[in-house]
């Protein structure tokens, strides 16, 4: 692989831009402090949250993106905090304890970085990470992230719908799935050698799923490009679905006729479904799926949320599911 220039994603570097959502947040929050809105307690914390996030050290590299247009892209819900975002995780080749990621992923290495297009398209190619981050306009969303085992986020991700790069692509009429594949090195990996899952961590989308404007290659989140922990350096975040099927530094899009083998469907196939879309009315076999706890809210006035169907998708993505049986094909 030839030299590349660097152009600055792959270090921290000072900065004092403030992305514009933490501003806009800020703004939203002194306004309903002034009015005294949720009382002493909450703006008291919010008004930390703000704080904490502006005086961030050791911030990463700018990336801004412009508000989403895109319907369902914003949802006005209190963000959860970038400490949170960042050092509760999963990703399970750096560690399964959600501490572990943050510890472990600085051995990441996401530059140079590829990612090949391969399989049923019209115009397979390999991308360097730096055409990619110019293919489409970084666009800022916010959305709901769901995980399976029962907890949820909020999280400002920029990117672009990967409908940009699928469209580029040209699939041919015979792929009806696209397959991602993630980063497997055990040199950089510490729990490659374990055997949780089977790596490299494989996730798919049934095409009609992946065109849909809200699936969102994330590139970046609170303005700045991904922290390793978060998937750096380019990701999936498909806000209607349980949080495994968001793979993390995908190396490789495949489109492909049949359905992929996926991580999760294949270590417990009962468990976890090819398609698993939230859905608070089919439990996981082990326990509810009908409530989630919100990361960061969980102190003294914390109730459990509600979740939502679709995790509250449902008028931008209910339709590419009419028909199916969503017990069965969970
Ligand atoms: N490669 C890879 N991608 C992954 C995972 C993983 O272990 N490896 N975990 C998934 C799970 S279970 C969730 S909930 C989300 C978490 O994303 P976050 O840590 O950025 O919130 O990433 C998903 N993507
Ligand atoms: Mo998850």
């Amino acid at each position: 692989m030839h030299h590349r220039p660097n152009r600055g994603f792959d270090h921290a570097v000072p900065s004092e831009i403030t992305p514009r959502s933490v501003y806009e947040r800020r703004r939203e929050l002194l306004k309903l402090m002034a009015l005294g809105a949720g009382g002493a307690a909450l703006s008291g914390w919010v008004a930390r949250d703000a704080m904490a996030q502006a005086a961030r050290p050791n911030k990463l590299a700018p990336l801004p993106g412009t508000r989403s247009t895109v319907p369902g892209a914003i949802t006005m819900e209190k963000l959860t905090s970038y400490n949170d975002v960042t050092s509760y995780n999963n990703y399970y080749e750096f560690g399964t304890d959600k501490a572990d990621p943050a510890r472990n992923a600085g051995s990441l290495k996401t530059r140079p970085w590829t990612v090949a297009i391969e399989g049923e398209v019209k115009k397979p190619k390999v991308y360097d990470l730096d055409e990619l981050l110019k293919l489409a306009p970084m666009e800022e969303r916010i959305y709901r992230l769901r995980c399976v085992e029962g907890w949820s986020m909020v999280i400002p991700w920029v990117g672009y719908s990967l409908s940009e790069l699928i469209k580029r692509v040209e699939p041919t009429g015979n792929a009806k799935y696209v397959e991602f594949v993630t980063l497997g090195d055990a040199k950089q990996m510490p729990f490659l050698g374990s055997r949780v899952l089977s790596w490299p961590y494989v996730e798919g989308l049934r095409l009609d799923e992946a065109m849909n404007p809200l699936a969102l290659l994330a590139f970046g989140l609170y303005g700045e490009v991904l922290p390793n922990q978060n998937g750096a350096p380019v990701r999936l975040a498909v806000p209607w679905k349980y949080g495994f099927k968001s793979g993390k530094s995908i190396v490789k899009i495949r489109f492909t006729d049949k359905q992929p083998l996926t991580s999760w469907n294949h270590a417990a196939a009962q468990e976890y479904g090819f398609f698993s879309n939230v859905n608070p009315t089919v439990d996981h076999p082990r326990w509810s799926q009908a409530t989630e706890r919100r990361i960061g809210e969980d102190g003294l006035f914390a109730k459990k949320r509600a979740t939502l169907m679709f995790n509250g998708y449902e008028a931008q993505v209910g339709q590419l599911y009419a028909g199916m049986d969503l017990k069965k094909l969970f």
